[in-house]
């Protein structure tokens, strides 16, 4: 019999290439998205799976709503994407971020303890929680130094993951993502901020390109290379956790000068730190500029991943590398520009 599958937060970038891969391997896809005045399903729609998974009001600040999904779906195997996952909004909003990302997690196990302690689960942890990072890869077995309310709280998910699985037997996993990106990422992150502004400035609707700190450094894998990995860790017999990244890391600096060229720029760079500005040398126009509101209280500077556990044990690898991500990127928000698409 097919199994089913709930993800939370099926509407987001993961939630859609999950869904898209457990429909194709048989699963009953159940997808958790929590009720907003508008239809947010575009994402699904993109990967052609919005009508093969069903959709339920599902939001994880709700204790009630939690217990009752679990109890009317019965699923095999729980996915918890469903976060804050803005690092910058959690500096302005720790308390509802602690709500969603910390506790939330903590109402699902609850739930499962309580429902059905068979149903294996899956926690998104993230890199973040490496913040001032301890060593160089950042390896399961790095300690934790998290720097923004963001990766607080997710420790505390993390932490939490690991206790139900030690003291109650539950098959609970908590994946360490690195930074995974997609055309169907969120527009306030980095990469797709840069794809979809150079892709708006090429076709004459912005001035310029505005960033935070230029230097920062993360390990930029794609997020349909790491949902494989995610389902990988739940097959596995034994519940453990694994990190997932591509081992390289690179700055925003380098994907703005990776990006530029899909759009026919050839950028430059004068000045440094907040006076620093990227110019394009075909035309020498300003087309990037620093601003001080996109830094952050304290910084991550640098991550890099060292996923061999997830290579040796599961076979997991990430294929796609940082140049190539970035030409699928700037590829799919100049055709939406070009389109007259409203950017998502
Ligand atoms: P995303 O695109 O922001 O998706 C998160 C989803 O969670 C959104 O659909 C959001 O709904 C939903 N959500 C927010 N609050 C909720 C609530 N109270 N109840 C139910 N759903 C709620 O993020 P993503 O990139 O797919 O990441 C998935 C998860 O992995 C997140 O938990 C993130 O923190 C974590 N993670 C991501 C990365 C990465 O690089 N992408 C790395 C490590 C860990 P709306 O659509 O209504 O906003
Ligand atoms: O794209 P970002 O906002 O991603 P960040 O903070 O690394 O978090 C993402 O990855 C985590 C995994 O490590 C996830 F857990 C989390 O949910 C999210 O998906 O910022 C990346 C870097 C930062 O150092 C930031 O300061 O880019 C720097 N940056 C520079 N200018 C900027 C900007 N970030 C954003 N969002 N906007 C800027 O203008």
């Amino acid at each position: 019999m097919a199994k089913t599958a709930l993800i939370t937060g099926i509407a987001g970038q993961d939630g859609a290439y999950l869904a898209r891969l457990l429909v194709d391997k048989g699963y009953r896809v159940v997808g958790g998205m929590r009720r907003t005045s508008s239809s947010n399903t575009w994402r699904l729609e993109e990967l052609n799976v919005a009508r093969e998974v069903e959709l339920v009001d599902l939001d994880v600040a709700e204790i009630t709503n939690v217990m009752r999904v679990i109890e009317r779906v019965r699923p095999d195997e729980i996915y918890n994407l469903a976060g804050q996952s803005f690092v910058a909004v959690s500096f302005e909003s720790p308390i509802y971020t602690a709500d969603i990302n910390a506790l939330g997690p903590a109402r699902i196990l609850e739930a499962i303890r309580e429902v059905d302690p068979k149903v294996r689960f899956y926690q998104a942890s993230t890199s973040e929680m490496y913040g001032k990072v301890q060593e160089t890869p950042q390896s399961e077995r790095t300690p934790f130094h998290p720097r923004n309310p963001y990766a607080v709280a997710k420790l505390y998910a993390h932490w939490l993951t690991v206790n139900y699985r030690e003291s109650y037997g539950l098959h609970a996993t908590a994946g360490i993502l690195f930074n995974h990106e997609s055309p169907l990422r969120g527009r306030n992150f980095v990469t797709r901020k840069i794809t979809s502004d150079l892709a708006r400035l090429k076709h004459g609707k912005l001035d310029a390109v505005r960033l935070g700190n230029l230097s920062a450094r993360r390990d930029w894998g794609f997020a349909g290379d790491f949902v494989e990995g995610i389902w990988l860790m739940v097959q596995a017999p034994e519940p453990q956790d694994y990190v997932l990244a591509t081992g390289e890391s690179s700055s925003v600096r380098r994907f703005v000068e990776l990006a530029a060229p899909c759009f026919g720029f050839d950028i430059e760079w004068h000045g440094t730190d907040l006076d620093e500005v990227g110019v394009d040398r075909k035309s020498g126009r300003t087309i990037i500029r620093t601003d001080p509101k996109f830094r952050r209280p304290a910084e991550v500077d640098t991550l890099v991943g060292f996923p061999q556990k997830a290579e040796r044990e599961l076979g997991w690898r990430s294929r796609i590398r940082i140049d190539e991500l970035a030409r699928m990127m700037a590829d799919a928000d100049d055709r939406r520009v070009r389109d007259g698409m409203i950017l998502l």
